[in-house]
């Protein structure tokens, strides 16, 4: 997913640039505004933490690009792609990450990655209604 900051500062085409490069496939996408009860929803993990407000306020700042991408060993594939969560620490180790190129902090880190197949599974049928995720585990990824 790219997140509102993202969208809104213009790297969508350059990300896309990115996922294409690294051999990913673009399965679908949606432009979508989440609302509160969605962002809320979707990120329901960190609801018990002190960010949780702001994420909430961040993820419905503006539209998010939603992508179901596709390669072998994808969830940690792209995992490596964006980099660490927090842009700043991006910015100094892995220089070449996503968010080392269009994140700001800890928070506005401008994209979003699942972080294990089940997430994937959970996120693409919370967006995808009508997409069947295919044997996400026997694409070697197991985390
Ligand atoms: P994501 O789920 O968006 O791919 O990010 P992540 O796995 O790298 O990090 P996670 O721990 O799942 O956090 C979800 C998102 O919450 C925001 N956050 N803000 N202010 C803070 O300290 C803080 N910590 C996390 C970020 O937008 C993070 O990506
Ligand atoms: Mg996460």
């Amino acid at each position: 997913m790219i997140k509102p900051d993202g969208v809104s500062g213009n790297y969508s085409d350059d990300i896309k640039r990115i996922i294409l490069e690294a051999n990913f496939n673009i399965v679908t996408e949606t432009l979508a505004q989440l609302d509160k009860e969605t962002a809320s929803a979707f990120y329901h993990e960190h609801s018990s933490r002190s960010f949780f407000p702001h994420l909430v306020t961040y993820m419905t700042s503006g539209p998010v690009l939603v992508m179901v991408l596709e390669k072998p060993n994808a969830v940690s594939d792209w995992r490596g792609l964006i980099g660490p969560t927090d842009a700043q620490k991006a910015k100094i180790s892995h220089p070449h990450s996503i968010r080392a190129l269009c994140g700001k902090d800890s928070q506005s880190n401008c994209v979003h990655g699942s972080d294990s197949t089940s997430s994937a599974e959970r996120e693409i049928k919370f967006f995808f209604k009508d997409v069947v995720p295919g044997d996400i585990a026997s694409q070697h990824d197991e985390l």
